[in-house]
């Protein structure tokens, strides 16, 4: 096992407030280290820029007005990391056994450089050595051709995948015939997709950055936006400053929210800050069910004393079950029902008191969340209930309001727009078989736990991943592990060496992949591609910087060469997707809310997706929740 201590953090006395000089100080410090002056700066100047790329860092949506510097301290990290000079080549590997490698920490493995040759780990050997692209690939296409079954190929996605490629990658996977399409969605906001596909129909958010500007009232539940999504925190600032009030339902006090300094400014870059939450509700871990379920009582309670605390109208007219949904909240004896939340949440009844009475004294109401509420067994029902909570007010559908899952990864988002899903709908299956003349499975795939089931079973023959790190990043790492040495090839996509490298199949490759700030060069064309950030919309992403090896493909570009070895161009023609508009052009006629997606996808501002619930009518647009009742 690699030594614990070397990924050890180091522990110090809390700090009251995030960003500020040392945020700024810090992004240039790990440009300069890892990339120098001459990569780094373009790099920088290009991050979330029109003409630029997509920060490869989180899913934050970037602002309409944007400063010269929109990235955050952890953006500055991920590019410097993508933009490093440093390289992990041939030579490494002579250097490194695989042996070796495994006794290393997942920073320093991550801190060695960019990838830049396709290695290839024979069986029994003790080093990766360098292997050619046509023989890399060829060799996949080999093993996927001699599976019993399609189902015995299992095919990983990270959420950093352009949607060109992924749309690419899953096309791949269901003209060989699997749904075997798990993601890190999996382990991340799966839990807020089902939630919110039972109750509003669209398993996204429904708010943009204006709505967030505009809420009286937002409710920041189980996130860190300081460390994960620090570029949140000026929005939360920007709000605040037009007199949003903030709740912050925590285990711990985070101090990204408790006050930012906002290094766009000067007064956030001296000065104490803004002071961001209002009403601090420490919640013991997991209670968050209980938390918003007490608030929908005390709502139901006051409604029943006569007090106009709901939307009746919109109730009537937009949802079901509000009769049963009612009774069953207020069925319990009041003294029972307190002292169960005071035990479950660990707040006093004064406490959530307090927070009703500035949820009734907001008209527009918006909640954001992430792994806090959505990495619980009892997930999916607490985030119907963050659901339930808006809806009684009416807060869905109205500029202001409305629910805000905040996503991980740059594109996990994009990546499931696309189709990778291991249970994808009829629909999107129909006009992917219409689309291409081809037949893809019905029958559902292998999620990121069924995966590792049927590995461990030795039922797979082939695993790819593009991009992650599956093996440190699934839930248990031993079991995970032990999965992975009984598939007979492991292959992955990466742009950076990391633990999934180190724990194989019997055979492994390493291909090295473009990332987001690399340019991506074809027949001297610079080809660019399109991501969706949290909050659905869909915009352009150029890179900028010279590729560090002529070694590393874009991912489209390594799904092509598959698809071409292994099935040839017809009748899904391969080769012509070297042009990325023609991936766009497949793509606007099997994704609902991509049509002319070439032409809107180069317009500087980007589009946004339909957003639930979707609108009908011009005059007057009525929402409709496309819910299966
Ligand atoms: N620098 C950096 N940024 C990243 C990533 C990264 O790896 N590095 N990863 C990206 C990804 S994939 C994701 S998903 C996001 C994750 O973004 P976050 O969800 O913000 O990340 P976590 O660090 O898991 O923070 C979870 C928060 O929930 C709180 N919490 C824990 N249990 C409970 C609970 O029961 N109830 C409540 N209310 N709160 C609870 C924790 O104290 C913590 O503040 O970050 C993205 N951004
Ligand atoms: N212990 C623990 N486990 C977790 C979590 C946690 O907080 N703690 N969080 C969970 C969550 S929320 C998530 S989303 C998952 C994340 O799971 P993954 O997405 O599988 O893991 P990451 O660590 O984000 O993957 C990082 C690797 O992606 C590769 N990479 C980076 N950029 C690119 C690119 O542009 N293209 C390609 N092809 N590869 C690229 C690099 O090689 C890098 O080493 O982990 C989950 N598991
Ligand atoms: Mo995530």
């Amino acid at each position: 096992m690699p030594d614990p201590a070397q990924d050890a953090p180091e522990v110090g006395p809390p700090k009251q407030s995030a960003a500020g000089i040392p945020a700024v100080l810090n992004s240039v410090r790990h440009v300069n280290d890892q990339a120098g002056v001459l990569r780094g700066l373009p790099a920088m100047l290009a991050v979330n820029q029109k003409k630029g790329f997509d920060c490869p860092g989180c899913a934050w949506p970037e602002p309409g007005k944007r400063h010269t510097a929109e990235f955050c301290e952890n953006g500055a990290k991920a590019v410097a990391e993508e933009a490093t000079r440093r390289t992990v080549g041939p030579d490494f590997f002579a250097r490194h056994p695989v042996s070796d490698l495994f006794e290393r920490s997942g920073y320093w493995l991550g801190q060695q450089g960019r990838l830049t040759e396709p290695m290839y780990l024979a069986e029994g050997a003790t080093h990766y050595e360098p292997v050619s692209w046509d023989r890399a690939l060829d060799m996949i296409a080999e093993e996927l051709r001699g599976l019993d079954t399609p189902d015995g190929a299992v095919f990983y996605t990270s959420g950093r995948t352009s949607n060109e490629a992924a749309f690419a990658y899953q096309l791949f996977a269901r003209q060989l015939g699997t749904n075997n399409m798990p993601d890190c969605s999996n382990m991340c906001h799966e839990s807020s997709g089902s939630a919110l596909v039972e109750t509003l129909g669209v398993g996204k958010g429904s708010v943009s950055l204006e709505d967030m500007y505009e809420a009286d009232l937002i409710i920041v539940a189980g996130q860190n936006p300081g460390t994960n999504h620090p570029r949140m925190l000026s929005a939360l600032e920007k709000a605040k400053r037009r007199g949003t009030r903030i709740v912050t339902v925590n285990p711990l006090p985070e101090a990204g929210m408790k006050a930012f300094r906002n290094p766009q400014y000067a007064r956030g870059l001296l000065g104490r800050g803004t002071e961001l939450t209002d009403l601090f509700a420490q919640i013991r871990v997991g209670g968050d069910l209980a938390l918003f379920s007490a608030v929908n009582r005390l709502l139901l309670e006051a409604d029943q004393r006569g007090e106009k605390v709901l939307d009746h109208g919109f109730v009537n007219s937009f949802t079901h079950g509000f009769e049963e949904f009612s009774e069953a909240l207020l069925a319990e004896p009041e003294d029972e029902f307190w002292a169960r939340t005071e035990r479950d949440t660990g707040l006093t009844r004064s406490l959530i008191e307090e927070l009703t009475a500035m949820v009734v004294a907001s008209e527009r109401i918006v909640v954001c969340w992430a792994m806090g509420l959505t990495q619980h067994k009892h997930s999916v029902p607490t985030i119907r209930e963050v659901v339930n909570f808006l809806l009684l007010r009416g807060n869905v559908g109205r500029p202001g309001a409305g629910v805000c899952p905040v996503r991980g990864h740059s594109n996990v988002q994009g990546d499931r727009t696309m189709g990778i899903f291991e249970r994808p709908a009829d629909s999107f299956l129909d006009a992917l078989g219409a689309e291409f003349g081809i037949e893809p499975p019905r029958e559902h795939g292998h999620d990121v736990v069924n995966s590792i089931r049927a590995m461990a079973r030795g039922e797979v023959g082939v695993f790819i991943a593009m991009g992650g790190n599956f093996v440190a990043a699934s839930p248990d790492t031993e079991v995970t592990e032990d999965a992975m040495r009984q598939v007979g090839l492991t292959v992955h996509v990466s742009t950076k060496l990391n633990r999934s490298h180190v724990v194989t199949g019997t055979r492994a490759l390493i291909l090295p992949a473009l990332a987001r700030s690399d340019r991506d060069q074809h027949d001297g064309e610079q080809r660019w591609v399109t991501v969706e950030d949290s909050m659905g919309l869909v915009h352009a992403s150029h890179g900028v910087l010279p590729p560090l090896s002529e070694g590393m493909r874009s991912e489209v570009d390594i799904v092509r060469g598959l698809g071409r070895r292994v099935f040839g161009n017809d009748p899904v023609d391969w080769d012509r997707m070297a042009d990325y508009d023609r991936v766009r052009d497949h793509v606007s006629r099997v994704v609902p809310g991509f049509e002319d997606f070439n032409t809107r996808a180069r317009k500087r501002e980007g589009f946004a997706l339909p957003h639930a619930p979707v609108t009908t009518g011009s005059s007057r647009p009525r929402p409709v929740w496309p819910t299966s009742r």
